[in-house]
């Protein structure tokens, strides 16, 4: 099946004892059980729920996997992945990655004894130095939050089958609709769903998307004991969501290139970081592994200082200041005091997180109207 067919009808048949079209929201934390063991495939709703599995189902095949599990929060499928490792393990990541991201591997995950490399990772050899008999996994964002920078998933997959370590992928930004990290060498897709996935900033949730039989029964094992499992309502917020993902999604890249391209000239600008320019440092990957640039573009504002920033931030009128992303409607952030603020300033400034970037989270409303904001927020 092709993508729209899938985002609309994949893990969802008619509801076997109804006939309902669209999959119920099973709103039951348990279920019957004819003698102790017999049951009808379900038995308890942490582990496993109806409505939750065809969103499963739906998500795993938009990303060509064999298997989804789905988190209350993106961070939840994060942590659940960091659960695969124990005290001594090392782990190699960006230096350029959503704030929460950051939180959890250095407040959370180093206090128990988890080593965590923070590199630029424009050119997959970078890790080599770094790879040694500790290293677990590399944990990657591709297109990074808030700088938009790409990285190689094929390149860093040949390095990491080589050395017999886990990649994994952070493919929020993209979403399934333009690129698939299974498909490029990667074993372990995260979504927050929370963003172009649920795409009505209506809710909160995360997944993981395997391959490997084994790789996913050890998941399954964080995701039962531990238990970060989302409600049956939320999955069906979700399910309805992605119905239309592939409709939004190209919304969403054809608004963004025309943000993109009139902020690009704009005098009030300094630098708009898209990874559709042909300047963009990491333009050709893109090229390569993406369907398309997506709907994500961050700016730095010429020679404003924090104040100035904020004024400018506040002043818009369709763009809501929210933190966020993804969702229909669009959005403005200033990372540095919102989402990417449990990042100390010496390390976000080398990647140009600075007090003057803002990101946008351009949504399908009409573009004249977007561009109209822009126009009267930036005078
Ligand atoms: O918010 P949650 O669903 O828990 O997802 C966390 C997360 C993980 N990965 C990336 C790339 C993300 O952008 C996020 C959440 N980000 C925001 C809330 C934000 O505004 O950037």
């Amino acid at each position: 099946m092709k993508f729209a067919t899938k985002a609309i009808h994949a893990g969802q048949e008619p509801d076997p004892t109804t006939g309902a079209v669209m999959t119920p929201i099973y709103q039951t934390s348990t279920y019957w059980q004819k003698s102790p063991g017999d049951n009808k495939g379900y038995e308890y709703s942490r582990g496993t729920n109806p409505t939750r599995q065809a969103l499963e189902d739906c998500l795993a095949a938009l990303e060509n996997a064999k298997y989804g599990l789905c988190f209350s929060s993106g961070m939840g499928a994060t942590d659940a992945v960091l659960r695969l490792l124990k005290p001594g393990d090392e782990v190699i990541t960006g230096n350029d990655l959503y704030g929460g991201s950051y939180r959890i591997f250095t407040k959370v995950y180093e206090r128990y004894g988890i080593k965590f490399h923070f590199l630029d990772l424009s050119s997959p050899e970078n890790i080599l130095p770094y790879i040694n008999a500790h290293t677990r996994m590399i944990w990657i964002e591709t297109p990074t939050n808030p700088t938009m920078r790409i990285i190689d998933i094929r390149g860093m997959a040949a390095i990491t089958k080589e050395h017999g370590l886990l990649l994994a992928v952070d493919n929020t930004f993209a979403s399934p609709y333009l690129q698939n990290p299974i498909d490029l060498g990667a074993d372990i897709v995260m979504h927050s769903v929370t963003k172009y996935l649920g795409g009505h900033s209506d809710v909160v949730m995360g997944a993981l998307l395997v391959n490997d039989d084994q790789l996913y029964k050890n998941l399954w094992f964080v995701y039962n004991a531990c238990g970060a499992t989302p409600g049956p309502q939320d999955a069906f917020l979700v399910l309805r969501g992605l119905k239309t993902l592939h409709l939004r999604m190209k919304a969403h890249c054809e608004n963004g290139e025309r943000v993109a391209r009139y902020l690009k000239d704009h005098p009030r600008i300094d630098k708009v970081y898209w990874p559709g320019f042909t300047d963009h440092p990491n333009h050709e990957i893109a090229k390569n592994q993406m369907r398309g640039f997506g709907g994500m573009v961050s700016i730095t504002l010429k020679g404003a200082d924090l104040q100035e920033t904020f004024r400018i931030a506040s002043s818009f009128k369709v763009f809501t200041l929210a933190e966020s992303l993804g969702g229909v409607e669009s959005l403005i952030n200033h990372p540095t005091t919102m989402t990417h603020g449990s990042i100390p300033r010496e390390e976000r400034e080398k990647v140009g997180v600075t007090d003057n970037l803002l990101r946008l989270s351009v949504g399908v409303e009409d573009i004249e109207d977007l561009l109209a904001d822009l126009e009267q927020a930036l005078k």
